[in-house]
């Protein structure tokens, strides 16, 4: 896409989602070559952008997006719940376990707020602004609106479930946003109709106006 893309230091924020070892190969809900994408975050955040923020997946015990929270459930079930229909998943980031950290090869010196999401026992939070009853705030919003950012170009984890709902938010709170590509692996999860979860999220962010790029782009 646009090659030589400017980054403007004053107002453009780069957001680090979720890039925490339980997402991870080898971690509780492993991302396909996940860890991939840690060096190239680790440039973008030395190299090309003075404000970045981060956030973490931070599950209490029992979380209702947990198949072992509901009996008779397998991990990569759908059920229904008061806000639609919800994934279930493998327990993972679990608040205070060790893979529930940034990871550790994560320079996050220059994530100047680390957002912790998905802490209400009932309720999950895959994007970084609107928890998935699409209406409860995280606050991420007012904090960037604060600090004058004007473009949000994302990273992390996973490009179809949180950067993408990320990306959303980030539409819906006004800033134009940028996914990054090559900083982001998809879970690419088969769907009823035999496509895939990342092909579909590419498909709702193109339509929203959400600009795909790669790090190498960023000048
Ligand atoms: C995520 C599923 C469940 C993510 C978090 O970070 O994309 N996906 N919780
Ligand atoms: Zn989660």
């Amino acid at each position: 896409m646009s090659a030589g893309l400017h980054v403007d230091q004053r107002t453009d924020v780069l957001a680090v989602i979720d890039v925490q070892p339980t997402f991870m190969p080898g971690g509780e809900l492993p991302v396909p070559d996940g860890d991939a994408i840690v060096p190239v975050i680790n440039r973008l955040l030395c190299d090309r952008f003075r404000h970045a923020c981060a956030t973490q997946d931070w599950h209490p015990p029992g979380h209702a997006s947990f198949a072992s929270s509901h009996a008779g459930r397998r991990p990569y079930d759908t059920i229904p719940m008061p806000h639609g229909d919800q994934i279930l998943w493998p327990d993972h980031a679990v608040q205070g376990s060790a893979n529930a950290e940034l990871h550790p090869d994560l320079d996050s010196r220059r994530c100047q707020l680390v957002l912790r999401k998905g802490w209400r026992p009932e309720l999950d939070s895959y994007s970084a602004f609107f928890e998935n009853d699409g209406t409860t705030s995280t606050g991420l919003g007012g904090w960037l609106t604060d600090r004058g950012a004007r473009r949000l170009f994302l990273a992390g984890l996973a490009a179809d479930y949180c950067v993408a709902w990320s990306a959303e938010g980030a539409v819906r709170a006004g800033f134009d946003t940028f996914v990054i590509e090559d900083a982001t692996r998809a879970i690419s999860m088969a769907r009823p109709d035999g496509r895939t979860s990342d092909v579909l999220a590419r498909e709702r962010l193109l339509g929203l106006g959400v600009t795909f790029l790669r790090s190498a782009d960023l000048g």
